[in-house]
């Protein structure tokens, strides 16, 4: 399996308010290492630069002035005069205010994002990019006739909606992905989300469209991360009527009834048409993982590799979350190793 990858996201490690405090991310550059290290150690040896960025494409997943604004705030954070060392926001329009853009750094970082765990450093944005960049590599790869792909993005980006940046992510890479995989000649796509977060921005970017289904299998929003999205009876609007597909999970959830939702998702996206499929791979509903609270072993990745199999569409990997140490290379390579055999 083809993998796209690049070195540009060491530069990125941003700072979370996470329990009160504002800490190192957990979305570390040690995590993208440890996969890479795992990926060579097990003889996947096909690792790829991507191409130039397409800003066309992401203009078709992103607004214009969002983009512009994720490439250019760090410097202006920095123009204003604030001290610390990644660009943050104090406040966001909440119910019954207004959603009018603006004028400052500061107040517009609320504007173009949602939560507080997720900032942008001075080297943001080249990580950024090349995480984009690496999605959309793939996906090309796959439209020319690969079976899969693995793009090892960093930093993730299925909470990035059309326009704002959060939950440690900022251009949302499984849907230029999808995107791509549209534009290539896929009529129908559907993106399969099985990060333990709701890809609350994957929804939005698609919520309106027939031509890419969304189905995500997460923990409950009512007790987890995004908090504000990721419910049952989100099924789509318009042209994305009976689309999008919502599979919430409580805390503590086990492999028995993770994988009665994956074969629920599967069976879904069979129904969908999909000619072409994108995998937000993230690996944290491992048992151990430190911020999550499902009961995955390691062999239950690869099983989920193995399923995925049989699916017997062109797939395009994507990295998502997954945090803690060794096991999260681990983990995400068994999700490949599974698929192959
Ligand atoms: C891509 C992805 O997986 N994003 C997840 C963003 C979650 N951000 C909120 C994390 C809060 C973690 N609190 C952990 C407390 C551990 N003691
Ligand atoms: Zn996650």
């Amino acid at each position: 399996m083809r993998i796209y990858a690049t070195t540009a996201h060491h530069g990125h490690h941003s700072l979370e308010l996470d329990q009160g405090e504002l800490i190192q991310s957990w979305e570390s550059p040690a995590r993208a290492d440890i996969v890479d290290a795992e990926l060579a150690a097990r003889g996947f040896a096909d690792v790829r630069q991507p191409g130039d960025l397409d800003r066309a494409l992401i203009e078709h997943v992103h607004a214009s002035a969002y983009v512009d604004f994720l490439q250019t705030a760090h410097q202006r954070w920095v123009v204003d005069g604030n001290a610390g060392s990644c660009a943050m926001s104090n406040g966001w329009p909440a119910r019954r205010m207004r959603h009018i853009r603006p004028e400052g750094i500061v107040a517009q970082l609320g504007y173009y994002s949602f939560a507080a765990d997720c900032s942008i450093a001075a080297n943001t944005w080249g990580a950024v990019v090349d995480a984009a960049r690496s999605a959309d590599a793939a996906a090309q790869y796959v439209a020319g006739g690969a079976g899969s792909a693995f793009a090892r993005c960093r930093p993730p980006g299925h909470h990035a909606s059309r326009d704002q940046f959060g939950g440690y992510c900022y251009l949302n890479n499984a849907a230029i992905a999808a995107e791509r995989l549209r534009q290539s000649g896929a009529g129908r796509v559907a993106v399969l989300d099985v990060d333990y977060h709701h890809g609350n921005g994957t929804q939005d970017i698609f919520y309106h469209r027939g031509d890419v289904s969304f189905c995500s299998i997460h923990a409950d929003p009512k007790v987890e991360f995004p908090y504000f999205l990721g419910h049952a009876d989100e099924e789509g609007i318009a042209g994305g009527a009976g689309a999008n597909l919502n599979l919430p999970l409580p805390h503590g959830t086990q492999s028995d009834e993770w994988f009665d939702a994956l074969e629920t998702s599967l069976q879904w996206i069979e129904r969908r048409g999909a000619e072409a499929i994108v995998v937000s791979l993230g690996v944290d509903t491992f048992v151990d993982d430190p911020i999550s609270q499902f009961r995955l072993g390691s062999q239950d990745f690869t099983r989920l590799g193995q399923r995925l199999a049989t699916a017997d569409r062109p797939m395009v990997f994507v990295m998502e979350g997954g945090y803690g140490a060794e096991p999260l290379g681990t983990n995400m390579v068994n999700v490949l190793d599974g698929f192959l055999s």
